[in-house]
C-alpha cells in the first residue's frame, strides 16, 4: 500500500510535519499557521478522564457459544440452545491508575458485552465471586481506603487496614486478595465471576436466583508477591501485552461459564444472605451447571477507541436476566452509566465498543457527538406518527420481587449462618493447602510489616485470629520478628 499523504483533520493535504510556517527561515511563527494549531490543540485535548476504579486494563472481541440446554431457567436470548453471540471482554486491574503495573496485588475486572438481538447485555464482573463491602454506601470509603493520602500523593497500607478491620464484612474478599488469586500470572490464567446474585426469568415466567461462573480453560495460574514485584519493574503492562500476543499468535483464551441457580423461594430460608455480596453459595448447596463457553479471538484495532472508551454497565439487562435484592448490584445500577455520561458523554453508547448490534429505537436525541440518526419518525411518545411505542406486557414477566417495610438504614436481617469470619475460615483451613496459607502469612505479614502502625496493626492481628486462629497467631510471629 502506498503510503498515504497527510492530511490535516479536515482531509486536506498538508505542506509539512516537519517545519512550522516562518517568516523568512529563521523569522517568526505565523499565527495563520492553522496546521501547527491544530496539531497542538488536538494533542492538549487527547485524554479522556481514565476510569476512577480499574483503570489499567485490556481488551478483546471475541464471542459465546451455548454449549448445554439451559433455557428451562431463562429466555434471554444469548442464552438460547444453539446461539452464538459477539462479544467484548476488558480485563483490568482496580486501584491502579492507567499507568500502574498489572502484576500489583489487587481483585481483576471481568467486565463482558455480549451483542445480543436484544441488545446488549453486560455483565461486569471480577475474578473473585465476592466483594469486600455489602452496601454500596461503603464503596466510595473503601476505595479512597485503596488510593492515595490526600497530604502526600501516596498510598499507604496503614489506611488500607484501618478500612479493612473496621469492616469486617471484607473478611472474606481479603483473604481472596491476600492469598494465590490477587496477582494472576495473566488475564487469561484466572476466572470471573458475575459476584452478585442475579435473577433469571423463564418463557414461563418463572424465576429463579442465579450466580456466574466463568472457568478459565487456560487453568489457574499465579505470581507470588516476589514474582509480581520483579516484574512490575520489568513490564508494568504484562498482562496486557499477554492477551495482545496470544490473540495474535491465533492463541485465543477461552473460558466456560457455570451457573449455580437456586429456586425463587429457596432465597428466604438459606442458611446465608443469598443477595449478600461477602458470601458464596457452597456448591454442595447449589452445584455449577455448564451454560457455554466465550472465546477472545480478535484484537481491538484501536486501544482508545474500542477499550478506552468501552462502556460496561450491569444496568444493560436483556429480557430474562434481571437484577436481585443485592444492595451492592442496585447501587451500581446507577454508578455505571453516570460515570460513562462524565467520562466520554452523553452519546457513549453511540461510540463503536458500545454500539449494539441491533437497531435502536429510543426517544434520545441530540447531545455532544452524537451522530446516529433518529430512527423515530416522532421524538416523543406517544404519538400517532409512527413513532416506537412500548408494549406493556410483551416482554413478558417483570425480572422482579415483592418489597414491603418501613424505610431504614440498616443491615441486611441475617440469616442462620450469616457472620463475617465463617466463609473465610472454611477457605483457608478446607480450601487452600499449607503450601497456599504459608503464601497467604507471608504477604499478609510482608504487607501489616509495610507502614501499618499501632492501633491498627493490633486490629488486623486480631481480624486473622477471627478468620482462623491459627493463620492469626502466624501472621502475628511474623510481624512480631520485626
Ligand atoms: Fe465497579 N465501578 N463498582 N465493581 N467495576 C466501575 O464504572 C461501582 C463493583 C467493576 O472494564 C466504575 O466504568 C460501585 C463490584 C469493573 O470498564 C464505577 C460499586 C464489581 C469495572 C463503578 C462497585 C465491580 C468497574 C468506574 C459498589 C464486581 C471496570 C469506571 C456497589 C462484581 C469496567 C466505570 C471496565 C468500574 C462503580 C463495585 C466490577 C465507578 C458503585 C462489586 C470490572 O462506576
Amino acid at each position: 500500500m502506498s503510503t498515504p499523504f497527510t492530511t490535516n483533520n479536515a482531509g486536506i493535504p498538508v505542506e509539512s510535519d516537519e517545519h512550522s510556517l516562518t517568516v523568512g527561515a529563521n523569522g517568526p511563527i505565523l499565527l495563520q499557521d492553522h496546521y501547527l494549531i491544530e496539531k497542538m490543540a488536538q494533542f492538549n485535548r487527547e485524554r479522556v478522564p481514565e476510569r476512577v476504579v480499574h483503570a489499567k486494563g485490556a481488551g478483546a472481541y471475541g464471542f459465546f457459544e451455548v454449549t448445554n440446554d439451559i433455557s428451562q431457567f431463562t429466555r434471554a436470548d444469548l442464552f438460547q440452545p444453539g446461539k452464538r453471540t459477539e462479544m467484548l471482554a476488558r480485563f483490568s486491574t482496580v486501584a491502579g491508575e492507567q499507568g500502574s503495573p498489572d502484576t500489583w496485588r489487587d481483585p481483576r475486572g471481568f467486565a463482558l458485552k455480549f451483542y445480543t438481538e436484544q441488545g446488549n447485555y453486560d455483565l461486569v464482573g471480577n475474578n473473585t465471586p465476592i466483594f469486600f463491602v455489602r452496601d454500596t454506601i461503603k464503596f466510595q470509603d473503601f476505595i479512597r481506603s485503596q488510593k492515595r493520602r490526600p497530604d502526600n500523593g501516596l498510598r499507604d497500607n496503614d489506611m488500607q487496614w484501618d478500612f479493612w478491620t473496621l469492616s469486617p464484612e471484607s473478611a472474606h474478599m481479603v483473604t481472596w486478595l491476600m492469598g494465590d488469586r490477587g496477582i494472576p500470572k495473566t488475564y487469561r490464567n484466572m476466572n470471573g465471576y458475575g459476584s452478585h446474585t442475579y435473577m433469571w426469568v423463564n418463557g414461563a415466567g418463572m424465576k429463579f436466583w442465579i450466580k456466574y461462573h466463568f472457568k478459565t480453560d487456560q487453568g489457574i495460574d499465579f505470581l507470588t508477591q516476589e514474582e509480581g514485584d520483579e516484574l512490575a519493574g520489568e513490564d508494568p503492562d504484562l498482562h496486557r501485552r499477554d492477551l495482545w500476543q496470544a490473540i495474535e499468535s491465533g492463541n485465543a483464551p477461552s473460558w466456560t461459564l457455570y451457573v449455580q441457580v437456586m429456586p425463587f423461594e429457596n432465597a428466604a430460608d438459606y442458611r446465608f444472605n443469598p443477595f449478600d455480596l461477602t458470601k458464596v453459595w457452597p456448591h454442595g448447596d447449589y452445584p455449577l451447571i455448564e451454560v457455554g463457553r466465550m472465546t477472545l479471538n480478535r484484537n481491538p484495532e484501536d486501544f482508545f477507541v474500542h477499550i478506552e472508551q468501552a462502556a460496561f454497565e450491569p444496568s444493560n439487562m436483556v429480557p430474562g436476566i434481571g437484577p436481585s435484592p443485592d444492595k451492592m448490584l442496585l447501587g451500581r445500577l446507577f454508578s455505571y452509566p453516570d460515570t460513562h455520561r462524565y467520562r466520554i458523554g452523553p452519546n457513549y453508547a453511540q461510540l463503536p465498543p458500545n454500539r449494539p448490534h441491533v437497531p435502536v429505537y429510543s426517544y434520545a436525541k441530540e447531545g455532544p457527538m452524537r451522530y446516529e440518526p433518529n430512527r423515530v419518525s416522532a421524538v416523543y411518545a406517544p404519538n400517532s406518527k409512527g413513532g416506537p411505542a412500548a408494549v406493556p406486557g410483551t416482554l413478558g414477566e417483570i425480572a422482579g420481587w415483592e418489597a414491603a417495610g418501613e424505610m431504614v438504614r440498616e443491615a441486611y436481617t441475617l440469616h442462620r449462618e450469616d457472620d463475617d469470619f465463617g466463609q473465610p475460615g472454611t477457605m483457608i483451613r478446607h480450601v487452600l493447602d499449607d503450601a497456599a496459607r504459608t503464601r497467604l502469612v507471608n504477604n499478609v505479614s510482608g504487607h501489616l510489616k509495610n507502614g501499618v502502625t499501632q492501633p491498627v496493626l493490633e486490629r488486623a492481628i486480631q481480624y486473622w485470629r477471627n478468620i482462623d486462629k491459627e493463620t492469626g497467631d502466624r501472621i502475628a510471629a511474623a510481624v512480631n520478628s520485626l
